[in-house]
């Protein structure tokens, strides 16, 4: 065979070794790509699954906290109870009080504060010991007793006549108006300006008293 022969035939032997090579390398990287997509799809697959999961020992979670893209809606309506909380208790240890569920089982002697600086105004009450030694203070309030609104919403207050026979409730800037219980009334206005507005029942004051606070609006 002649060197010109010989050429040929290398030529001719290369070919096939070439489109070999080619395919196995277009195989390759199809394979890589796929391996890296389903490797992809195993940590989102991951992620989610620990964020969903996750939790520490106090119940919070740990990392990859879910993204939650908050309302930017400007009509803001809230609910407000209007309540008193009550402490019942006795002066008498070991005397079960009837009108306490502290007392049962027995509770230890309470005795009412001897010179009381209870505000007058009608928001607090105290009772003094009955024939049983039992005696209650009372503290009327608003729940909840603070909203946080920005300015320009429209705000919608719903009080609700829950405890308390009635009330005289004004919202400043808005109006008066009595409120028995079982009754809702409900308030609307536009927060114009950033700052504060009171709300208060004149029956049962200093401490029946609320406010909305009007975070200004951000430029
Ligand atoms: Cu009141």
């Amino acid at each position: 065979m002649n060197d010109n022969k010989k050429a040929k035939t290398k030529i001719k032997t290369a070919k096939p070794i070439i489109a070999a090579a080619a395919i196995i390398t277009i195989v390759a990287s199809a394979v890589m790509i796929l391996g890296t997509q389903t490797q992809m799809l195993q940590q989102a697959f991951g992620q989610r699954n620990y964020s969903s999961n996750s939790t520490s020992s106090t119940g919070a979670a740990t990392s990859n906290p879910v993204v939650v893209n908050p309302s930017q809606t400007t009509n803001k309506e809230f609910w407000i109870n209007t309540v008193h909380l009550d402490g019942a208790t006795s002066l008498r240890a070991a005397v079960a009080n009837p009108l306490s569920a502290q007392n049962t089982p027995l509770h230890p002697a309470e005795v009412p504060p001897a010179n009381s600086t209870i505000p007058t105004g009608g928001g607090f009450r105290i009772v003094l010991p009955n024939k049983v030694g039992a005696w209650d203070f009372r503290s009327f309030t608003f729940a909840p007793d603070q909203i946080v609104v920005n300015q320009g919403d429209k705000v919608t207050l719903h009080f609700i006549g829950v405890l308390g026979v009635h009330h005289i409730i004004t919202v400043d800037g808005v109006g008066t108006f009595a409120l028995h219980r079982g009754e809702i009334h409900t308030v609307s206005f536009i927060a114009n300006n950033p700052g504060s507005i009171r709300f208060w029942c004149s029956l049962h004051l200093p401490n029946m008293v609320g406010e909305i606070l009007v975070l200004p609006k951000s430029v």
